[in-house]
């Protein structure tokens, strides 16, 4: 595949090592829940590659980029401006790497935080950020890698479990996006079951 050699190469530049191994086990992940859900192979590789590519980004030139684009950057944005990386990141996946397809766009946008009713690729994208190999920090990966080849939704609704329990043992704010998401899929399972 072209295209995703050429992505990898322009990132490489922009990254520094271990950020572009994460960018490449999030790209094989992504391909891998691809097969298990008979997705769009590449959709899901080409949203992989992509999804951090404003992570190095300094915030300022962020902000700078929200304002002349009238991307809206909320109060929480404000206070962690890393947030502001999945937006801009897919900004810059249409602008620099020329991404016109919407689904892959949306999934990059949403790939920290979540939102309510995401789509396959969504899910996809956010659960092999994730549990792509070189992930060793978060609890209960061998379970929650597991899960993510069964079921995909129960898989977004531990992740969000625990990464809301995670944070509540922080001091930054916790995006309310984050929370409405696990309360969204937790609601979900408990109407399903
Ligand atoms: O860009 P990556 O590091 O690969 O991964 P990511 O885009 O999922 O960002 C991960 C970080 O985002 C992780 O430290 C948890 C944090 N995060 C997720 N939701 C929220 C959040 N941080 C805050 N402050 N609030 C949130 O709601
Ligand atoms: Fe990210
Ligand atoms: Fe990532």
């Amino acid at each position: 595949m072209k295209e995703l050699e050429k992505y990898q190469k322009k990132l490489q530049h922009y990254m520094d090592k271990s950020r572009y191994q994460h960018t490449l086990g999030v790209m094989y992940t992504s391909a891998a829940l691809a097969m298990a859900y008979n997705y769009d192979i590449k959709k899901a590789m080409t949203a992989g590659v992509l999804h951090d590519c404003a992570k190095s980004m300094p915030h300022e030139k962020k902000f700078e980029l929200c304002k002349k684009h009238h991307i809206e950057v909320s109060e929480i944005e404000q206070e962690n401006p890393f947030l502001l990386h999945a937006k801009v990141g897919a900004l810059i996946a249409r602008k620099k790497y020329d991404i016109d397809d919407e689904e892959i766009l949306h999934a990059i946008t949403v790939h920290t935080t979540g939102e309510p009713a995401m789509s396959t690729l969504d899910m996809i994208l956010f659960i092999a950020d994730y549990i792509e190999p070189g992930r060793d920090k978060a609890a209960n990966l061998t379970e929650i890698r597991e899960m993510a080849f069964q079921n995909l939704e129960h898989t977004i609704e531990k992740i969000l479990y625990d990464t809301l329990n995670y944070l509540n043992g922080k001091s930054g704010r916790i995006d309310p996006k984050t929370a409405e998401t696990y309360e969204y899929y937790k609601n979900r399972r408990n109407l399903i079951v």
